[in-house]
């Protein structure tokens, strides 16, 4: 079969579409990877090209090695992805040292894969081990209400967590585990690789101040719900602020220990702090 005619390239798509659709991804802001099932990439096989040249990914990912990946192609627009999938979108494959790719399907025209190539592998790297390989799904997006609440809050994990896990009853159970916060960084490197794929050892969040948000999920409705669901408490908390300096009432630590209990997740103590509202 044809890539185009696969459940994941048409998943993939599709969330491509729902993401620009959210307003989250202006020009070629944002990008999205998926790790392709071994029984996904051999339905495809006749579609793929062999031989292309191999570049560096400009980060070590040896436990990704010969492992295929759907993602989004540097420069280029959600909006157009999927009209026009062989130009925006493309199939990558990894040596099997973890240092170098290939492109085999898409990107035509000289395109190359995102420039968050680094961040995306190293974040898909140390999700598949921590989550014993569910996870497949590493999405960015420019979400305008957490990069607002990034200029008000302090940059920890804590508060941030806290804060959104207080906007809707849902979120604790949505991400128990909370959200990791990178302070500025420039993008498209190494460096902001690192700090992200440290706090995806932790959370399946991690928010860039001032740029946007990582998620990670086991499939394309996790991925996408989890940024739905964060960018959706951050807005509330925005309009909470904007309406009034102190919240009158909220959720206490103990409906979140009551909540825990009855969805039966866990919720870590340290972000349960007593706080003066
Ligand atoms: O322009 O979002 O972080 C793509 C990006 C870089
Ligand atoms: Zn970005």
């Amino acid at each position: 079969m044809k890539v185009l005619e696969s459940k994941f390239a048409n998943g993939f798509l599709r969330m491509c579409t729902d993401g620009w659709e959210q307003g989250w991804h202006e020009c070629n802001g944002g990008n999205l990877s998926y790790r392709s099932k071994p029984e996904e990439l051999e339905s495809v096989r006749e579609d793929l090209a062999e031989g292309g040249e191999w570049r560096e990914i400009g980060a070590r990912v040896p436990g990704l090695g010969g492992e295929a990946f759907l993602v989004t192609g540097s420069g280029k627009f959600f909006r157009n992805a999927a009209l026009c999938p062989e130009e925006n979108v493309g199939v990558v494959r990894v040596d099997p040292a973890g240092e170098r790719y290939q492109i085999c399907w898409g990107l035509q025209g000289g395109a190359r894969p995102t420039s968050e190539l680094p961040s995306h592998l190293m974040n898909h790297e140390v999700k598949k081990r921590v989550s014993g390989g569910k996870h497949r799904v590493i999405y960015h997006a420019h979400t305008p209400n957490v990069i607002a609440l990034t200029f008000v809050l302090p940059l920890e994990d804590g508060v941030f967590t806290r804060e959104l896990w207080e906007m809707a009853t849902e979120c604790p159970v949505v991400f128990p585990d909370g959200v990791g916060v990178v302070g500025w960084m420039v993008p498209g490197g190494r460096a902001i690789a690192v700090e992200t794929s440290r706090r995806m050892e932790r959370y399946d969040v991690a928010i860039w101040a001032h740029h946007g948000t990582f998620c990670s999920g086991e499939d394309f409705d996790q991925a996408f719900g989890l940024m739905h669901t964060v960018e959706k408490s951050a807005e509330i908390l925005v309009k909470v602020m904007s309406m009034a300096p102190r919240k009158r009432q909220t959720i206490t630590p103990e409906n979140f220990r009551e909540l825990a209990r009855a969805f039966r997740v866990t919720l870590p103590e340290k972000f349960l702090y007593p706080k003066e509202e």
